[in-house]
């Protein structure tokens, strides 16, 4: 097939699952054009049958805020029309499955048809797609979307709760490649970031203020108190100089490092004993998974779609959202019984070995196929996706 995906090239989940989709279905023969505004974060290196459409915003003096949106949509029609895509897929409701049906609706007025995929994240629902300035637009693109997933039951749940939804939406979980997230053993990495057998935990996030950086530090300083250990944050964002700020009041800044923007997170996962996740919302957690597979157990919060990959005390712990009391007892817990994380550590590649990339790209695939002969059947004979 000849897929259009539309996402955010930045390092946020959406965008990495979006990536990693293409880099798959292009894997498996597919030809695949992503339209973004920039370069994808994880798309690294030059794939074959994989092209990127740049969407270039207008400057001009009238405009406060140049119109990306309606760029973007003459983009996807200039791309269908010429790169003739069978299907186009778009991630995060905001502004692309928007977007989509505009470029739809032009194409409809040139006799082509594009049956559009939206992938519902997560805020895009359960934050800003709430708003009352967003949610008629979000509730009515979803609507005319021809398929519609989302990544984890709780946020089809959210989103039947939250919308008047006429369409089926399809749990697809995000996933992994198993291949390249996994442990790898880098010993001298390992003593230049803990020299003395320090137990290390990991936080990845775009930092902003729905993750709850300021949990993981403040559990840390508790942690700390009891055992040695070293913070690793992996990540950037709005929330990163107030996380500075508290580290420092902590005195703990010695023992935390601010890693920023990371490429090849696997290499820096592989070095720690825990990751934490305490986000006050979660549709699913990528990084969470990401982290599982590559042999670290998990202290998150008990929201979203968490407790579909993170089993309480099996492959981590769940804890109500800001209970950092709760998240340094598991945390500890887990960290002074060699056995008991090493049992963990087991679990979570188990666990994780569910969400494999073979096991999820077909279901994208099948959805895909039944979008395109839908749309191409006469109206009468349509189903529901
Ligand atoms: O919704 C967001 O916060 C943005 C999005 C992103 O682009 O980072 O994250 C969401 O999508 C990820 C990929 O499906 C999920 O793993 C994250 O759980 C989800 N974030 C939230 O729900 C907060």
């Amino acid at each position: 097939m000849k897929i259009g995906i539309v996402c955010y090239p930045t390092f946020g989940g959406s965008g990495v699952l979006a990536t990693e989709l293409g880099i798959g279905l292009a894997n498996k023969g597919h030809e695949i054009h992503f339209i973004t505004y920039k370069r994808p974060a994880r798309l690294t290196k030059y794939y074959q049958g994989i092209f990127l459409h740049e969407v270039n915003s207008l400057e001009y003096p009238l405009f406060e805020y140049p119109p990306y949106d309606s760029s973007l949509a003459s983009k996807i029609v200039d791309v269908v029309q010429h790169e003739q895509l069978d299907v186009l897929h778009v991630h995060y409701a905001i502004p692309h499955a928007t977007v989509a049906y505009l470029a739809k609706s032009i194409l409809e007025t040139k006799g082509i048809k594009l049956p559009v995929v939206t992938t519902l994240h997560g805020t895009d629902i359960t934050l800003i797609g709430l708003d009352e300035s967003m949610a008629s637009v979000v509730e009515f693109s979803i609507n005319k979307s021809d398929g519609v997933t989302a990544v984890s039951q709780s946020l089809k749940a959210q989103t039947e709760s939250s919308f008047d939804i006429k369409k089926n939406i399809n749990v697809i979980y995000n996933f992994i490649d198993p291949e390249r997230f996994k442990r790898q053993t880098s010993k001298a990495f390992k003593t230049a970031i803990a020299p003395n057998g320090e137990k290390i935990i990991i936080h990845t996030s775009n930092f902003r203020k729905v993750k709850r950086v300021e949990d993981v530090i403040n559990s840390f300083y508790k942690i700390r108190q009891e055992i040695p250990a070293k913070l690793l944050l992996i990540g950037d964002g709005p929330e990163r100089r107030t996380m500075e700020k508290l580290c420092r009041r902590n005195g703990t800044c010695n023992d935390i490092r601010f890693l920023g923007k990371q490429e090849v997170v696997e290499e820096i996962l592989s070095l720690g004993d825990l990751f934490m996740l305490p986000s006050a919302k979660e549709s699913f957690g990528l990084s969470a998974l990401e982290a599982m597979a590559c042999e670290l157990p998990v202290i998150s919060s008990n929201i979203g779609g968490l407790p579909e990959i993170n089993e309480d005390g099996v492959t981590g712990y769940l804890c109500p959202v800001g209970d950092v009391s709760m998240m340094v007892e598991r945390s500890l817990r887990l960290l002074q019984d060699e056995q008991l994380l090493d049992l963990f550590r087991k679990n979570a590649r188990t666990k994780a070995l569910e969400f494999t990339i073979d096991n999820i790209l077909p279901q994208y695939e099948q959805l895909y196929l039944k979008c395109i002969e839908n749309v191409n059947k006469p109206k009468t004979l349509e189903t529901r996706i």
